[in-house]
């Protein structure tokens, strides 16, 4: 069979400032989150490396553009770090940051490669995140500002925004389950920040509306993830419910449809958990619904009703309300430990086709993180053909959802380059193309001859 896809499918990748500039302390950024916690804590982050050179894109970011042509993108997502434009979060702007990512749009640009601009991935500004972070309205505003200095300097080029980047992710690391940034556990305050976030990605869109830049669009990327239960006994379906709210319906429901989910209000309501909002709030919602959408997919999730009442003076966490379900014989990325389960993309899809009103759309992320790939070298490229095989039978699924009339415009792998994860550091690698940590060589693996052919040909058979 041949699989091709539509004129002007967007083939490319993403990536995120933290992740991949490394200049940690360089040209006036100031702090974030991940630099603070790194600082006080580097024994968290795997091998104790933190964030501050990463994958050097900062001083590398026209040897690494012309790899991304080369290997086929005609776009390709990165994101802007906030305490590199605005050290501090909020005040004056930095131009020297200014003047790299005027550098890296042009360049991108020049390669014929479409800038797709995320606003928020992860890093907030350490004096921010000190004052409560989304949870405090004050720092709402503060974002807006920068969502608007941004648009200013670099919307007359970057024609795709991006607010913010798994928005659930923050809440759930920082607030709940001690993977982010403050490292804390407190339900209450993660609804609340996840509140403001909502917030937040709408006055960034009310500010962009503003503007009129008319050839722009302006969305989110939302970690989606497909749940399915183990079974169709009413406590299990109540149980993959209740996962649904929380983990896609939370953000999805207002970005898309300008409403906070009535079934969630009426559990965080019961359990006394509703975030404090005011009447405003749910018109600045209403009004600033997202112009497109990005889809992160990685697994789904299994889940079955719980089998032990949770101890009530146990910690209030969204999985107080379900088990997640080990399917047997499920397929699975050990390295990573997630399940790999291509059709789940395709139900994402439909579903965004069925219930979100066909919502143009992209795959914003999907990829494999594998550890050790050296162990892969062959003729001096890393034979990633597992990687390919993912990709692979993800976009047959992305494919089937187009015929089926998905709206889906693109295709991003995670990622481009290996690149810095969050605690895990470059434990897994997920690139195209590796990295030499000690001498930051660049060398395409067998993934990215792949990709190349895929993207030139806008499909495979
Ligand atoms: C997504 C994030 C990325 C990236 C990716 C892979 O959740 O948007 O920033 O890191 O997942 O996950 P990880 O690096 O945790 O293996």
């Amino acid at each position: 069979k041949e699989y091709r896809f539509p004129e002007g499918f967007w083939w490319g990748s993403a990536t995120s400032a933290v992740q991949i500039e490394g200049a940690a302390d360089e040209d006036g950024k100031g702090m974030n989150v991940w630099d603070y916690w790194y600082q006080k804590e580097p024994n968290r982050f795997f091998n104790g490396i933190g964030s501050q050179v990463t994958s050097d894109f900062y001083h590398r970011y026209k040897e690494d553009i012309k790899l991304m042509k080369e290997l086929g993108h005609n776009s390709f997502r990165f994101s802007i770090s906030w305490s590199r434009l605005i050290p501090g979060g909020t005040g004056k702007v930095n131009e020297k940051a200014v003047e790299f990512y005027n550098n890296v749009i042009n360049e991108l640009l020049e390669n014929g490669i479409e800038p797709f601009a995320t606003l928020f991935h992860f890093d907030m500004p350490i004096e921010m995140q000190n004052i409560g972070g989304f949870e405090n309205r004050k720092v709402v505003e503060y974002f807006a500002e920068y969502a608007k200095t941004c648009f200013e300097l670099f919307g007359d080029r970057v024609k795709r925004w991006i607010t913010f980047n798994e928005p659930i992710v923050p809440v759930l690391g920082g607030y709940l389950y001690n993977f982010h940034y403050p490292d804390i556990v407190d339900f209450k305050r993660a609804v609340q920040f996840g509140y403001g976030t909502v917030l937040a990605s709408a006055r960034a869109i009310e500010e962009f509306k503003k503007l009129k830049i008319n050839d722009a669009k302006i969305g989110i990327v939302l970690n989606l993830s497909p749940v399915y239960p183990r079974s169709n006994h009413p406590a299990d379906l109540k149980a993959a419910e209740l996962a649904d709210l929380f983990h896609n319906r939370s953000f999805l429901d207002p970005s898309v449809k300008g409403e906070y989910p009535k079934e969630l209000v009426e559990v965080l309501k019961a359990y006394n958990h509703l975030p404090e909002y005011k009447e405003e709030d749910l018109e600045l919602i209403k009004d600033n619904t997202v112009q497109y959408l990005g889809v992160n997919y990685y697994q789904p999730l299994r889940v079955k009703a719980k089998e032990n009442m949770p101890n009530p003076y146990g910690v209030f966490t969204p999985n107080w309300f379900y088990d997640e379900y080990i399917m047997p014989g499920r397929r699975m990325n050990p390295y990573r430990g997630w399940e790999i389960y291509e059709k789940g993309i395709y139900d994402l899809l439909k579903r965004i086709k069925d219930e979100y009103g066909n919502i143009e759309c992209f795959i914003s992320e999907n990829g494999m993180g594998v550890e050790g790939e050296e162990r892969f070298i062959k003729d001096g490229i890393i034979q990633d053909d597992y990687r390919i095989e993912f990709i692979k039978e993800h976009l047959k699924w992305v494919h089937k959802a187009i015929e089926e009339g998905c709206n889906v415009k693109g295709y991003h792998v995670w990622t481009f380059m290996d690149n810095w994860s969050w605690l895990n550091a470059y434990k897994n690698r997920y690139g195209l193309v590796a990295i030499d940590l000690k001498t930051q060589k660049r060398t395409i693996k067998k993934s990215g001859y792949w990709f190349k052919e895929v993207a030139e040909n806008n499909g495979f058979v």
